[in-house]
């Protein structure tokens, strides 16, 4: 049977540094099998909508320009416990806090550039999933 899907997004900082090949390498290596992928660039207000839990929280503004500062690379991805084990290989929001051997803790600079989004639920993996791509789109 096909295991479940997260949504993921390369973030400009890891982009923009050249380390986008190695982070897909490590997402390959740990299991994940690459349904959606594209390198896309969001305006500001799209970076908001994204981001519209945070809306009312002090750093929005500072996020949503920073999403929106250079290209991303979204993808979807499956595997067993997806969304679960996912959260795992990126580590904590803050890279000062992320365990050894994260995504975040090796290609992070800062809280805010962390490299890497992960999903949080099954359910907002859905929603963002189809925030960037159709169904036609999905292999
Ligand atoms: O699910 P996460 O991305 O790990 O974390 P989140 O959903 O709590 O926050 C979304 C993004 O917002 C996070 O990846 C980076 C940014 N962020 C979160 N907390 C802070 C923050 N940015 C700043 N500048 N300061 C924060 O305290």
């Amino acid at each position: 049977m096909a295991g479940n899907r997260t949504f993921t997004m390369i973030k400009p900082d890891a982009v923009g540094a050249g380390n986008t090949g190695a982070i897909i390498k490590m997402i390959e290596e740990a299991g994940f099998k690459i349904v959606a992928m594209k390198k896309a660039l969001l305006t500001k207000e799209r970076a908001g909508q994204f981001y519209e839990v945070h809306k009312e929280r002090p750093f929005y503004n500072d996020l949503t320009t920073y999403m929106s500062s250079g290209a991303i690379v979204p993808m979807i991805l499956e595997k067993d416990n997806a969304v679960e084990d996912f959260r795992k290989l990126i580590g904590a929001t803050n890279p000062k806090e992320a365990a050894e051997g994260t995504i975040r803790a090796i290609f992070a600079e800062s809280i805010e550039a962390n490299a890497i989004h992960g999903s949080d639920s099954d359910e907002n993996a859905e929603i963002e999933g189809k925030f960037f791509f159709a169904e036609v789109e999905k292999f």
